[in-house]
């Protein structure tokens, strides 16, 4: 087994050596998936995961905008378009200075195992821009948004490839974007996801993620008879997704320590109720303040500068943030502080070393790819609500993202189960995603 592991990933490393992110999402799936494949002939020997490492397509291409200082800008724009074997390809786009190629297909590779977790049908892409939007003006994001739509509007498209937000990229962001596809493509049609509520946008999206993700966490405690209810709770980042993580965690009785980006993070011991998250929304959203600015309206909490919250005590941890923002010994430390869940809202915040941690000590711990899986869920949920031409109330959208949550839960029990009846969600999620699109590829034969 080892051998054939091993003999995948040369290949994998030969072709793909400079993307180390990608390489680590890879490895991930070829670890669990492998010996999976090895025990079924229907897989075997027909190079499928080979198939899917390749992106289907890669598009680069230059973006050059005006600032408000009347300086030309260029940047680099990129669509990695994964696979769509059971649909239109889908997935976010991230606008942050270190996006490349790399950070981007291993985005792109995780949303194709996540996508074919939600049940729905959708293919995996994931897209975005090095752009930083940190500092600049309306007006300027603006600009570069329309100035990067006026070059990807030729390979999207409702039946083609549906991109949403993700870091750097949220409502604002995503109207700028649907405004220039409209004006060019002289239709109005549900090419992106994440719209506003006016503009064919889905009632819970914004949430989705976060409440996702809490449900998931609360499912896997239920399998130990318990739930979040008076549960410490510490969150990592403090956009979209730590939000609507902390709200959930909220309404289900649990307690918020802590909240961060990248300049460190606040830990509250009083809590963070209600009143002091929708002043943390108003600070991020509105003002685009840092998280720092927290202790200036709350002095009793503390900001701890150039650190992650992992070292504070908890029973759960929600990472929120970015890509390997928790090693090694960030597990470690959770666990000698007696965490019990880890329940990934960003995509890979642990490291191998740090998810290999958490299941020697057999906690829960749930990849992104299954736990975050609520976001784009929903953004399905809008794209059918855009086909039906109507819109689903609150209610009817956040019941449907709990079924499919649970859904979720139940894919990576029946695959993840090990013999001593631990739960493997890390194989689990990796398997189930898998099969749904390995069974599409060898029906359509070798495209
Ligand atoms: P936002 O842009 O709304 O927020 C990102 C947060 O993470 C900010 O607090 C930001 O801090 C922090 N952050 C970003 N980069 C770093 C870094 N290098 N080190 C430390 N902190 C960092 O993005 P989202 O909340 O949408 O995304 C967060 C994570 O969730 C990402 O991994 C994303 O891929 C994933 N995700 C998002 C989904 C969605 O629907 N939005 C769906 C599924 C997954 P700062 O302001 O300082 O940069
Ligand atoms: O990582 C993700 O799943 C997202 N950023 C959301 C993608 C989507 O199409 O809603």
């Amino acid at each position: 087994m080892k051998q054939n592991i091993k003999a995948f990933l040369d290949q994998v490393r030969k072709r793909n050596g400079h993307e180390p992110e990608f390489l680590q999402a890879v490895e991930e799936v070829a670890e669990t998936v492998i010996p999976y494949i090895v025990k079924h002939d229907i897989y075997y020997g027909k190079n499928i995961l080979l198939r899917m490492v390749e992106p289907e397509r890669l598009i680069s291409f230059r973006v050059s905008w005006v600032d408000d200082r009347g300086e030309i800008q260029v940047n680099r724009g990129y669509r990695v378009q994964m696979n769509s074997a059971i649909g239109p390809y889908k997935g976010g786009l991230r606008f942050h200075p270190t996006v490349n190629a790399s950070i981007l297909k291993f985005l792109a590779f995780e949303q194709v195992f996540k996508n074919s977790l939600t049940t729905l049908p959708m293919g995996g892409g994931k897209g975005g821009s090095d752009f930083d939007p940190k500092g600049k003006s309306d007006n300027e994001i603006m600009r570069f948004c329309h100035a990067f739509m006026s070059e990807l509007f030729r390979y999207i498209g409702p039946n083609t490839d549906v991109p949403a937000g993700d870091i750097g990229v949220g409502t604002r962001e995503i109207g700028f974007l649907f405004g220039m596809y409209k004006k060019l493509r002289n239709e109005f049609t549900g090419v992106l996801t994440g719209k506003g509520m006016s503009w064919g946008g889905s009632l819970i999206r914004p949430e989705a993620t976060g409440y996702g993700n809490v449900y998931f966490a609360q499912k896997m405690l239920e399998t130990k008879n318990d739930s979040i209810e008076g549960k410490n709770v510490i969150i990592s980042g403090s956009g979209n997704v730590a939000q609507y993580a902390a709200e959930k965690v909220l309404q289900l009785g649990g307690k918020v320590l802590t909240l961060s980006d990248s300049s460190g993070y606040i830990v509250d011991e009083d809590g963070i109720d209600t009143d002091k998250l929708a002043f943390v929304m108003e600070l991020k959203n509105v003002k685009r303040g840092r998280i720092s600015e927290y202790v200036e309206s709350y002095p009793n909490a503390k900001f701890v500068e150039g650190k992650t919250p992992w070292g504070e005590k908890c029973d759960v941890a929600l990472p929120c943030a970015t890509q390997n923002e928790l090693q090694e010994d960030d597990a470690k430390t959770l666990l000698k502080n007696g965490c019990i869940c880890v329940s990934e809202g960003a995509n890979m915040p642990s490291t191998k070393a740090a998810i290999a941690a958490f299941h020697k000590a057999k906690i829960l711990f749930a990849p992104g790819k299954a736990s975050n899986a609520g976001g784009v869920a929903t953004s399905g949920l809008e794209m059918t609500q855009n086909s039906l031409r109507f819109k689903w109330s609150r209610e009817e959208v956040d019941s449907k993202l709990k079924e499919i949550m649970s859904d979720i839960h139940k894919s990576c029990t029946e695959y993840g189960k090990d013999d001593d009846g631990y739960v493997d969600y890390v194989k689990g999620a990796n398997i189930a995603g898998f099969v749904k699109v390995a069974d599409a590829m060898l029906a359509q034969g070798i495209v």
